[in-house]
């Protein structure tokens, strides 16, 4: 991928941090509503679409099986068969990574990086790119009190050791994209320093994958609440397209494709 490209987030969780529900009328999921805010983010420059159904903020419920496949592959079979779009599913569950790639899946985005039972198997087997990210912990316990060494170099050491197990599995590397997983079991300054030292993570030589989308980093830098974080949201966009972050992954598809846009812009004015 020469230049970046937006991944837009579809959440089908009636929990979500930064959307809650507004994709479910009570406790079920509006597919239309989803069809719609899929139709809007490819139209507004979206190249991949990201549909999760399991809720990582900490403190979420967690989800079963039978449940996150009945709120993902609706809408992944939905997407497939009318949008021309890279559908990626973000999960963690194998039997889902299967699914969704028999619906359509064109990519599996794995805050867990493949470390659940089977998930290795299964998403070799799935035969898609996959995105590995790092996360210090679990969901429910990971931003109590988290710990490095060195966070740039921690985070390295471990991508670089998923990647192996993956190639172990006989997923070939070329397959893979790495996240170093910005809010999962990382305080404001870890955050910070990944961001600011991303191109040591680019240089492990694969696309990196950043979501700093709506962030609660925003929110305690700058004491927002989730719906005023757009405008931190977008610069955090451009800073990391700067550093070589190969997909965005945003809630807000439009403002963040005219963000990076100008930052193409401006690297290719060379050639104007
Ligand atoms: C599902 N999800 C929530 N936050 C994420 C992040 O930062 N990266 C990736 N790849 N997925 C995420």
């Amino acid at each position: 991928m020469s230049r970046p490209v937006v991944m837009g987030i579809i959440n089908v969780t009636p929990d979500s941090f930064s959307d809650g529900a507004t994709l479910y009328r009570g406790s079920n999921l509006d597919i239309e509503r989803a069809m719609t805010r899929a139709r809007e983010m490819v139209a507004s420059g979206a190249a991949i679409l990201d549909i999760g159904g399991e809720s990582t903020r900490p403190g979420a419920s967690p989800v079963s099986v039978n449940e996150e496949m009945d709120r993902v592959l609706p809408l992944v079979a939905r997407i497939a068969a009318e949008l021309e779009t890279v559908i990626s599913v973000d999960t963690s569950t194998p039997v889902l990574m299967r699914e969704a790639a028999n619906a359509g899946a064109g990519l599996l985005n794995d805050v867990r990086a493949l470390t659940r039972e089977g998930a290795l198997e299964a998403a070799a087997a799935a035969n898609v790119p996959i995105c590995l990210m790092h996360m210090q912990g679990e969901p429910g316990n990971m931003q109590v009190a988290p710990h490095y060494d060195d966070v740039v170099e921690d985070v390295c050491e471990y991508l670089q050791s998923r990647i192996a197990s993956c190639e172990r599995q006989g997923i070939a590397r070329n397959r893979l994209l790495l996240d170093p997983g910005f809010g999962f079991g990382k305080s404001v300054t870890h955050n910070l320093k990944l961001l600011r030292e991303l191109p040591r993570l680019a240089a492990i030589g694969l696309p990196l994958v950043v979501s700093l989308s709506r962030k609660s980093l925003i929110g305690k830098l700058l004491g927002r609440e989730v719906g005023q974080r757009l405008p931190a949201s977008l610069a955090l966009a451009v800073l990391a397209a700067q550093r070589g972050a190969a997909v965005i992954r945003t809630h807000d598809v439009a403002a963040t494709v005219d963000a990076v846009s100008m930052l193409m812009a401006l690297e290719e004015c060379v050639d104007l």
